[in-house]
């Protein structure tokens, strides 16, 4: 199935980012790394199966998953998410579930293209981080 969210993306701005990071409760060193990182993105599907690459000198991560199926996420900075992903017109939801000293905590990770641009939106509470992707 052809879908407008696949391809390489390269990252061209990134609001808040910092915050939502700090609220999500990485650690400053984490932090410093992460902010100034401008991951290549590569998102695959085969059906229901979806994969998504970031490769960058902080961290390569690839997240393999089956849409509406529950699986277990270790994000960047080593959370352990209890995490689903729906695909709903054209929006890619990740939504994020994990324990932190015994508080279950949540965040939600929208990804959706407009205008040839992918623009992710991570929501942790009232925080809201918005990261604007260019096709590569
Ligand atoms: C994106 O795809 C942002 C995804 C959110 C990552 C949050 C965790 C980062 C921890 C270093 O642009």
């Amino acid at each position: 199935m052809a879908n407008e969210l696949l391809g390489t993306w390269k990252l061209v701005s990134s609001d808040q980012f910092d915050d939502y990071m700090k609220d999500i409760g990485v650690c400053f060193a984490t932090r410093k790394l992460a902010v100034s990182l401008k991951p290549d993105v590569i998102r695959g599907n085969d059906g229901n199966k979806w994969n998504i690459k970031t490769e960058s000198t902080f961290k390569n991560t690839d997240l393999c998953f089956v849409l509406n199926e529950l699986f277990e996420e270790t994000t960047a900075d080593g959370r352990k998410c209890q995490t689903t992903i729906t695909l709903d017109g054209g929006k890619l939801i990740q939504h994020q579930k994990w324990d932190e000293k015994g508080e279950e905590k949540e965040s939600t990770i929208t990804r959706e293209v407009q205008n040839n641009q992918l623009i992710t939106i991570c929501i942790f509470g009232d925080t809201k981080c918005r990261r604007v992707y260019d096709r590569k």
